[in-house]
Parts: structure tokens; C-alpha cells; sequence
């Protein structure tokens, strides 16, 4: 039994961050528990073929020390998987971390106690830590989701999730792979597999948008040049609403005729990144707008891919551009033309079970010697849920978000005093270049714990109003975007069976959201329970 000032949940980048400031700059006896043998959070878990990030680089890290941004060196336009948690491992060593993470523990249980104004913690190994603070750092997209498919466990052959991807190398050398699933994962990693094995099947539900990401090697006056413009860059992160090095333009696409605007698409799609999105400023606000960067990315794919047929069922979209998560990718088109790729559309011939030897589909049976399930998360609420967290009076979270989850700018709910979230439901978390977002949250929390600790109070909690008012906020910010055009999406919750539909991050954009937040610290939490 341990007690402590403050307990973090998460060994990746935001637990690290967070461990940082309470135990270095607050002075707080803190731990971090982490389930993983080692750090890195989602980076230490989606080790699968190709996993890459697709922001970049330079702008995929901490910005609140000049000097460790200035000493780690981003050699590739994108960090590849390993890369990021040689950085995560580089910020772990800078300021000792490790001397206060636990590995191999799973949390299973953690209840408050009011009387002692506790945190109860306990783990699979049983061990019970005891602590004023308790931080969830479990990250937004850690939860996976493999499907309930009949007879998944039926299967001989070898069945892997890319979320929980083992250490050892999987051998696809003259292989018959089995695919389900086409999103920001399943576009990463079937190019690299479709390298090696001797067949590729694809079974895509839903086509997703891709644009080449067009990842290089950076140049050494590149690398100086972000290195030096780090107090520009730092500021501009702030500045854009998700957090990425581009802003929106003025210009909508109907500024100019067919031919300018398709030429300006054009430059966008050479140029990669998530920034063809902002090639005009109505892309992601209106419909018809949309519509022409669907045209663009349609006529893309039907020039890359040579079977007519599988590019039919490529553009077969049925959401607008951006209401999912776009994704970039490194030859996910060019893949197609392959002679050991074959690319099966579920929406016509679905999958009906999972058989010993493979994938059985309305008009198939595929023999297969792997599956690789890259289907995803139980997206932003699965991996707090599954601390099987207890509140005030009994209350369990689980129950209390049975409707949709109910925070306070995604950082606090009621009836769970001094639990904090980091990018948790209802902030912009997953919506923006995950670290800056990171960053701002562990600042907040800092400051707030701060203002707990130095007017010797004993506990925070948002209120209900709080609460539901910060849901009609995040209700009438969506209004203003397309995101619930989409028929089916993991930021909705769509994709976990019995999971409540409601639209999951803040979609309001970071700087709004950071000005919001500033107020509350500012006006000394007010709106909040002070205890
Ligand atoms: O998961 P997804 P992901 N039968 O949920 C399909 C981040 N990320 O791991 O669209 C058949 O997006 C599903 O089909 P549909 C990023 O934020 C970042 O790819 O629901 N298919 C879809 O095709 C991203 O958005 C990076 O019809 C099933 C796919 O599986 C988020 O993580 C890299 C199915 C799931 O796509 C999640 O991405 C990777 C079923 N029963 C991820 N169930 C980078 O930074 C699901 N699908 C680069």
C-alpha cells in the first residue's frame, strides 16, 4: 500500500509531460502506473508495419522547453513509430522519469473515498495505491476494437489487432493476409504488407479519403530552419485550431473556375500533409465546397488505380471529405495495381463469419494464413471506462456516461472530485496534432492542482451545470461543421456496438478551446466545486 500526492495513469506523452510537472515543479510525491513493459502509450502499442505519424515531425513533440525541442533532431518529414518513442525514451531521460513509472501495471479498479478524500487505485498484480489526485493519461485511442465477428476464435491461423501489435517480427514471406480495415491504420500497413506477402486480400467497408503524404528525409537546412524558427513555431501551433503548422485560407473554392481551383488542389496534393483539407477555407464548412475536393480526390484515385472496378469501389464514399478522419498515406493507391492485391467491398459481399481456415463472406470463402484486424477503437471513452472508475456515492462512471460522457472541457466531471482527464471526451484531443493539445491539458491541470495545494483546498469538481453547458457547446460547435455528415463514425461512436451516439471531441478548435480554459483558471475555477 502507497500513498501518494498524485497518481497519473499512461506512460505516453501525456503522462510523461504530466509527471514532470507535479513531481518536478509542484513538489508532488507522484507515480505513474503504466500497463505496458515500457513507455510510450499508444506508440509503445501500435508497432505494426508502417506505423508512422502523420503529422509533422517537428511539430509532433513538446514545445515548452526551447532546449529540449532544439536538442532532439526530426530527421524524416513524418516520425516513423520507432522514432517517436526513441523521443518519448529521450524525454524520459532528460528529466529521469522512469525513477517514478511502474510497468506492468494494469489498473482494474479505482474508487474515491470521500471521508478521506482518496483515490483508491488498485492493480492486476494487487497491489493498492492510495492518492489526492488521480490523472487519467490513457490516451484517446488505446481501447482497440476487434469486432465480434462469429467464430473469430475459431481461426488457426495467426490473428493480430495493429493496437496491440507483438514485439516479434511477423513473418509475411509467402503468405495468404487477410485485412479488415481501411482506415488511418489499415492504409499504413497494407502497402508494407502487400511488400512482402505473397497475397494481400483487402476487405474494405468504407473507402476512406487518403492523400499522398509524401514523407522524405529532412535536409540539414531544413532541420535548421525549424530548429530556429522555434519561438515562431511554438506560437503558431497555438494559433491554428488543430494545433498543425497550417492555417485556413480566406479564399473559398468558389473564388475561382474549374480549372485555378483544381490547379490549387493540385499543388496541395503534391505537396502532402494533412493541410490539402485547407486548400480553401470552405472545404470542411459547406457541402458544395466539399464536393470539389471529392471530385479532385476521386479523380486521383481513378488515375492511379488501373482496375476499374476496385476504384469504383475506392471512391464508393459515403461521407464528405474531412466528416472522418482523413488519412495520408505512402503508395495506398499505387498498391492496387499490384498483381498479389485483391480488394473485396463488404458493403456488397460482407463478411458472415470466421472460419478455422479464414474469412467467409456472403459470396466467398477466402483461405487465409493471417488476419490483421486494423478496425480500431473504442475512441476516447473505452480506455477511461475500462478503469472501472467509482466517484462520489457509488457512482459509476461507466453508468453515469451509459448517455454520452458528461465533463467539464473534457478535463473534470462531476460526482469524480480531483479526477483529471487528458484528452478525454469532450476536448479537442483527437482532433488536433495530439501533443499540442497534450501540452495545453498538463499545463491546465498543473496550475489548477497549484491553486488546490498553495489555498490549502481539498478538492475540485465540475458541477452539473458546468457540465451540461459545456455539452451544448460542443452540441451547437458541431452544428457548424460536417463531421455529423457522416453516416457512420468513430468520433460519433458509431463503431462500438451499444456505445452512446453523441459527437465525442470539441470541435471548436484549439485556440477557442484554450481561450475558454484560460477564463476558468483565471476567474479561480468559480464555475467549478471548491472544497
Ligand atoms: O481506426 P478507424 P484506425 N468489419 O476506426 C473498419 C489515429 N491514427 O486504427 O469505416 C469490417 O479509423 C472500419 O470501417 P468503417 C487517427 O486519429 C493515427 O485506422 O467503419 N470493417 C475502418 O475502415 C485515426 O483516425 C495515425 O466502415 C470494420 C477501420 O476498420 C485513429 O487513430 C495512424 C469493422 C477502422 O478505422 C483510428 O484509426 C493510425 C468490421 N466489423 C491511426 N469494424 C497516424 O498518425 C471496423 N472496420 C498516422
Amino acid at each position: 500500500m502507497k500513498y501518494l500526492d498524485a497518481l497519473i495513469i499512461g506512460a505516453g506523452f501525456s503522462g510523461l509531460y504530466q509527471l514532470h510537472c507535479l513531481r518536478d515543479k509542484l513538489k508532488l510525491n507522484t507515480l505513474v502506473l503504466e500497463e505496458g513493459d515500457d513507455l510510450g502509450g499508444t506508440w509503445y502499442w501500435n508497432r505494426y508495419p508502417g506505423a508512422r505519424c502523420d503529422s509533422e515531425s517537428f511539430t509532433y513533440g513538446f514545445t515548452f522547453s526551447k532546449k529540449i525541442f532544439k536538442k532532439w533532431t526530426w530527421k524524416e518529414r513524418y516520425p516513423k513509430q520507432k522514432v517517436i518513442l526513441k523521443y518519448l525514451k529521450y524525454f524520459s531521460k532528460e528529466y529521469n522519469l522512469k525513477k517514478n513509472i511502474v510497468f506492468k501495471q494494469k489498473v482494474i479498479s479505482t474508487q474515491y473515498f470521500e471521508k478521506e478524500n482518496l483515490w483508491k487505485i488498485k492493480t492486476n498484480n494487487m497491489k493498492i495505491y492510495f492518492a489526492k489526485y488521480l490523472i487519467c493519461a490513457v490516451g484517446s485511442l488505446s481501447s482497440i476494437n476487434l469486432p465480434a465477428i462469429k467464430g473469430i476464435n475459431q481461426f488457426k491461423g495467426q490473428l493480430h489487432h495493429s493496437g496491440r501489435w507483438p514485439k516479434k517480427n511477423i513473418n509475411f514471406k509467402n503468405k495468404i493476409v487477410g485485412q479488415v480495415g481501411t482506415g488511418s491504420t489499415g492504409i499504413q500497413i497494407a502497402p508494407e504488407i502487400a511488400k512482402k506477402a505473397k497475397k494481400l486480400i483487402l476487405f474494405q467497408r468504407s473507402p476512406n479519403f487518403s492523400i499522398p503524404a509524401r514523407n522524405r528525409k529532412l535536409s540539414n537546412t531544413n532541420i535548421k530552419n525549424y530548429k530556429k524558427n522555434f519561438n515562431k513555431l511554438r506560437s503558431f501551433l497555438k494559433r491554428t485550431p488543430g494545433g498543425h503548422p497550417f492555417e485556413f485560407p480566406k479564399k473559398s473554392a468558389f473564388d475561382f473556375d474549374e480549372a485555378k481551383r483544381n490547379l490549387m488542389y493540385e499543388k496541395s496534393w503534391q505537396y502532402g500533409t494533412l493541410s490539402f483539407r485547407a486548400t480553401f477555407n470552405d472545404i470542411v464548412k459547406t457541402i458544395k465546397a466539399n464536393k470539389t475536393a471529392v471530385k479532385f480526390i476521386e479523380n486521383k484515385i481513378y488515375s492511379t488505380v488501373k482496375n476499374r472496378e476496385y476504384a469504383k469501389i475506392l471512391t464508393s464514399f459515403d461521407h464528405p471529405f474531412t466528416a472522418k478522419r482523413p488519412t495520408l498515406n505512402t503508395n495506398y493507391y499505387e498498391m492496387f495495381n499490384k498483381k498479389n492485391v485483391e480488394l473485396v467491398n463488404l458493403k456488397e459481399n460482407p463478411i458472415v463469419k470466421i472460419t478455422k481456415k479464414g474469412i467467409k463472406t456472403k459470396k466467398n470463402e477466402y483461405t487465409l494464413d493471417k488476419i490483421i484486424f486494423a478496425t480500431g477503437f473504442d475512441a476516447l471513452t473505452g480506455s477511461i471506462e475500462k478503469l472501472n472508475i467509482t466517484g462520489k456515492k457509488g457512482i459509476k462512471l461507466t453508468k453515469y456516461w451509459k448517455s454520452g460522457p458528461k465533463s467539464f472541457l473534457g478535463l473534470l466531471v462531476p460526482n469524480f472530485p480531483n479526477m483529471f482527464i487528458i484528452s478525454g471526451p469532450g476536448s479537442p484531443s483527437v482532433l488536433t496534432n495530439v501533443p499540442v493539445q497534450i501540452e495545453q491539458h498538463v499545463e491546465w491541470i498543473t496550475k489548477c492542482i497549484k491553486f488546490l495545494e498553495n489555498n490549502k483546498r481539498q478538492s475540485i469538481e465540475s458541477t452539473n451545470e458546468a457540465a451540461k453547458k459545456w455539452q451544448k457547446e460542443i452540441t451547437s460547435s458541431v452544428k457548424k461543421t460536417l463531421f455529423m455528415k457522416a453516416k457512420s463514425s468513430w468520433y460519433k461512436g458509431d463503431n462500438i456496438p451499444g456505445k452512446s451516439k453523441s459527437f465525442l471531441p470539441y470541435p471548436g478548435g484549439m485556440p477557442k478551446y484554450r481561450k475558454v480554459c484560460l477564463k476558468v483558471e483565471k476567474t479561480n475555477y468559480k464555475e467549478l466545486k471548491i472544497i
